[in-house]
């Protein structure tokens, strides 16, 4: 008996998740721990008491919505992501695999159906890693990566801390931080990648995830006087910063491969002034690459390029290393239990690598996992504009659906 999900009420859940911390150009704001973010972590709460679903919250704030199983003992199969946005983030990312799974306990509850294990929906705290470093940390520290008073103390840019930013939405749990233990994990994710539209397809087999790295540059010179100091006698750390840019800019784009990914996200000048020479800068620095040689080789060019700047501009620079994720290889036995529901329901699908990080990596390195893609408009993402069709959200949540219960 096939168990077919609700692809309108499912839609009509990530428009009602949408009109939580709106962007200004339809697209969404809910920035890790701030009241947006709670106001969409309560308003899935609503949702999952009327399911008469128990949550626990651990230490780190990831929720944990339990739906009971015939025998309660058994650990729960589990899928979910993340609530929380970029500054300019879309409606789908992260909150696809959230509300999916929630379709999927409205469905099973529909159809009165008991699984023999619990089933979880885990909601990660802070997986974009945009207002606290590192991405993924909550999920990371669930996972054992890294210990629960790193992650309470990582600061934002006006150095509130996770923790405080947690206790003020009320969100700080009493659930042992690694726990639950979790048997299976499936994150249903739009692909934030232009692959399955190119190709036509709708679902994406995700056997793991690519590696990265991120870096903080402090580039210090000296401050100086635009009108009077000439160009010979400068230490311009933006100067510098702008020609390192440039240089592993053109060296990533030069990559034939067409696997190397550097990306420098944010860049300060404080005490900026446009009549002043910049003493310091502070550039952010995002490598990927699909294999950790390669990623070794890459981390290796970003020094050697630095060092070479510092010296053609006579600045001081210091790097700061923010975090490291290997490669991650998924669970075979997920993927054969994704792949076999998506052909099962003639979906047009892909085996295929994410160049995105996920909550999934950190889940795989203690609990079977693996992620089911979609595709969303032109691959667009980290982007108000970004979207995904109802027909592939509801594709996606149906794969999600007949997966979780095949591992049951
Ligand atoms: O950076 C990432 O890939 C993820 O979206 N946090
Ligand atoms: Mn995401
Ligand atoms: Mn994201
Ligand atoms: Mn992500």
């Amino acid at each position: 008996m096939t168990t077919s999900i609700n692809g309108e009420r499912l839609w009509n859940s990530l428009m009602a998740m949408a009109a939580i911390g709106p962007g200004p150009n339809g697209g969404s704001c809910r920035l890790a721990l701030t009241p947006e973010d709670s106001d969409g972590r309560l308003l899935l709460l609503d949702w999952c008491e009327a399911l008469g679903l128990t949550t626990q919250v651990d230490g780190v704030g990831n929720l944990f919505i339990r739906r009971e199983g015939r025998q309660p003992d058994l650990p729960p199969i589990a899928t979910g992501s993340h609530l929380d946005t970029q500054p300019n983030g879309g409606r789908f990312d992260g909150v696809l695999g959230v509300l999916a799974g929630l379709e999927v306990f409205r469905t099973l509850s529909e159809h009165d159906i008991t699984t023999t294990h619990p089933l979880m929906l885990v909601v990660w705290t802070n997986e974009e890693g945009s207002r606290f470093a590192p991405a993924m940390v909550a999920s990371g520290t669930w996972a054992g990566a890294f210990d629960t008073e790193y992650t309470l103390t990582r600061t934002d840019r006006d150095g509130i801390t996770f923790g405080q930013a947690l206790e003020a939405i009320g969100f700080t749990g009493d659930t042992p931080v690694g726990e639950p233990h979790l048997s299976h994990f499936i994150e249903l994710h739009i692909e934030q990648g232009p692959v399955l539209e190119a190709a036509g397809e709708s679902i994406g087999i995700v056997t793991g995830v690519q590696g990265m790295r991120w870096f903080d540059v402090v580039f210090t010179g000296q401050s100086a006087h635009a009108g009077t100091t000439p160009m010979a006698a400068r230490a311009d750390a933006l100067a510098a910063a702008a020609r390192l840019i440039d240089r592993l800019h053109h060296y990533a784009v030069a990559d034939e491969t067409g696997t190397t990914r550097i990306t420098f996200g944010t860049l300060d000048v404080p005490d900026s002034s446009r009549n002043v020479v910049p003493g310091q800068v502070r550039l952010s620095v995002d490598l990927r690459q699909t294999d950790d040689d390669a990623l070794d080789a890459l981390q290796q060019r970003f020094r050697t390029e630095l060092e070479a700047c510092g010296e053609a501009f006579g600045v001081q620079t210091h790097v700061e290393r923010i975090w490291a994720s290997p490669v991650t290889h998924f669970d075979p036995t997920c993927i054969a239990a994704i792949e076999q529901a998506a052909r099962a329901r003639h979906y047009r699908c892909r085996k295929m690598v994410s160049g995105a990080g996920h909550d999934a990596v950190y889940v795989s390195r203690r609990t079977p996992t693996a992620m089911i893609f979609v595709p969303c408009w032109k691959g667009l993402s980290h982007n108000e504009a970004e979207y995904a069709s109802p027909e592939h959200c509801a594709q996606g949540a149906q794969v999600l659906c007949d997966a979780l219960l095949s591992l049951d």
